[in-house]
């Protein structure tokens, strides 16, 4: 098969120029940021390294880790490194806890962020004959805006629809009938839930691919989506503090997310001792910006946990791919010592057919011993109140999990329509033993 690539001398760049070109990048970088962020100076001055000290990527490793704290230290704008005549947009990210984390573009970052949502987009296969409907938040949450930007850069009609009102999304889907969609795989899963409440089918759409991210999800989210709206979906990935959406992306091989190295270094670390870990070995993803000029943030730690795939990909890009994220070291629910991420449930219970993809994860302390209880909805189809069905309908699917997670859990199935649904990033988790502690 033939894969469309957006920018093929970028993304197919051969390794060694590639590795010159982030080594004359990141040089660069790290000087402006020594000389223009007095906060950057002191990091660097406590660490003991000197901007002449990095002379290649080999030696980016000598340098201090940016962590979302610095943000909040430096709140709003201390960590910017050109003046603000030079900003031309900002965006936050609310975050569940502390102060918003705010970020900065100047009219150059605007240009490399559609550049990358473009490769991102035109990885799936989206041209200028596309039309995109762009559902994620518009606001200071990079996704609105960040699908915007691509989709307009490749030359997509863009419809800029943001979230919420389904009934109108769905309608819009109808009417101007664009091929692609930008949400969070969540919201996608709502939309094909009232299109089959509305008696509206997937061949009602003109839609061709899906660009799916901002939260984790798994492979059986995906499939689920797919056979749903008629459509291939691609995962996307992003967060706010390195340029929004467009950091990594999925090509038409699906396996794993392909990295814009050229803007951004990809390292995988150990999170407990910040040692670089081998290719291939899970561990924490930290990015260096190095052509962003308004916030370059050098060895910035996401706390999302995921791997490096080693092998060479069927589509010709060079850049290096990342696996399907696992979800953040953050979400880790420590469950009696047994570390338990909500991905692991999801990829259990997407392959349960007599369930929906709606579920909860409730955590609690019961007797110092704690208990985690997943909410499972019924499908319309086989929804039932009859006793002796629901037990067995979810004694399978403890077991099921069980397997999977190595502890024991309950399982209480409930009827369809009674989980809460989400038009932006979902939240799965309920975790009861926090609100005591
Ligand atoms: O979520 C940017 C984005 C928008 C990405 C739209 C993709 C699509 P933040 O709000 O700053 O930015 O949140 C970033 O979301 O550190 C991950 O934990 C999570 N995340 C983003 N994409 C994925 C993904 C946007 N594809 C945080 N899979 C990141 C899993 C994801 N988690």
């Amino acid at each position: 098969m033939s894969y469309n690539i957006y920018n093929p001398e970028a993304e197919c760049m051969p390794r060694e120029k590639l590795a010159a070109l982030q080594s004359e990048r990141l040089v660069s970088t790290v000087k402006r940021v020594y000389e223009k962020v007095p906060a950057y100076k002191k990091k660097f001055d406590d660490a003991g390294v000197k901007p002449e000290d990095i002379k290649s990527v080999k030696d980016l490793s000598k340098l201090p880790f940016t962590y979302k704290q610095d943000l909040r230290d430096n709140y709003p704008y201390g960590l910017f490194a050109v003046p603000m005549d030079e900003i031309v947009r900002i965006h936050a990210s609310s975050g569940t806890t502390g102060k918003q984390t705010v970020v900065g573009y100047t009219r150059n970052d605007l240009k490399i962020w559609g550049e990358v949502m473009a490769r991102t987009i035109g990885a799936g296969g989206v041209t200028s004959k596309d039309i995109g409907h762009i559902s994620y938040g518009y606001g200071l949450f990079t996704g609105g805006l960040g699908g915007h930007i691509g989709s307009e850069t490749i030359g997509a009609a863009t419809i800029p629809a943001s979230t919420g009102n389904t009934a109108r999304q769905v309608t819009i889907l109808q009417d101007f009938k664009p091929t692609f969609l930008l949400c969070t795989p969540s919201y996608a899963l709502t939309i094909a839930e009232y299109m089959a409440q509305h008696g509206i089918t997937k061949d009602n759409l003109c839609l061709k691919y899906g660009f799916f991210g901002a939260e984790p999800w798994t492979r059986g989210m995906q499939t689920e989506i797919e056979n749903r709206l008629g459509i291939e979906c691609f995962d996307i990935y992003g967060l706010s503090e390195i340029i929004g959406p467009g950091v990594a992306y999925e090509c038409q091989a699906h396996n794993g997310l392909h990295v814009s190295e050229d803007h951004f270094i990809l390292e995988i670390i150990d999170p407990k001792t910040g040692e670089v870990l081998p290719e291939g070995e899970k561990g924490e993803l930290v990015f260096t910006c190095i052509t962003k000029e308004a916030l370059p943030l050098i060895r910035y730690r996401t706390h999302d946990v995921g791997y490096v795939i080693k092998e060479p990909c069927a589509c010709g890009r060079t850049c290096v791919r990342i696996g399907k994220l696992l979800g953040r070291s953050d979400d880790m629910l420590i469950i009696r010592g047994v570390n338990v991420f909500p991905s692991q449930i999801e990829g259990v219970l997407t392959t349960i057919d007599e369930i929906a993809p709606h579920y909860q994860i409730i955590v609690d302390r019961i007797d110092n011993r704690d208990m985690l209880t997943v909410l499972v909805e019924m499908t319309e189809e086989n929804f039932t109140d009859e006793v002796r069905k629901i037990e067995s309908m979810a004694a399978k699917i403890k077991k099921e999990i069980e397997n999977v997670l190595g502890i024991s859990v309950n399982v209480r199935l409930v009827a369809p329509q009674t989980i809460t649904r989400f038009e932006g990033k979902a939240v799965r988790v309920v975790d009861n033993r926090k609100l005591r502690d």
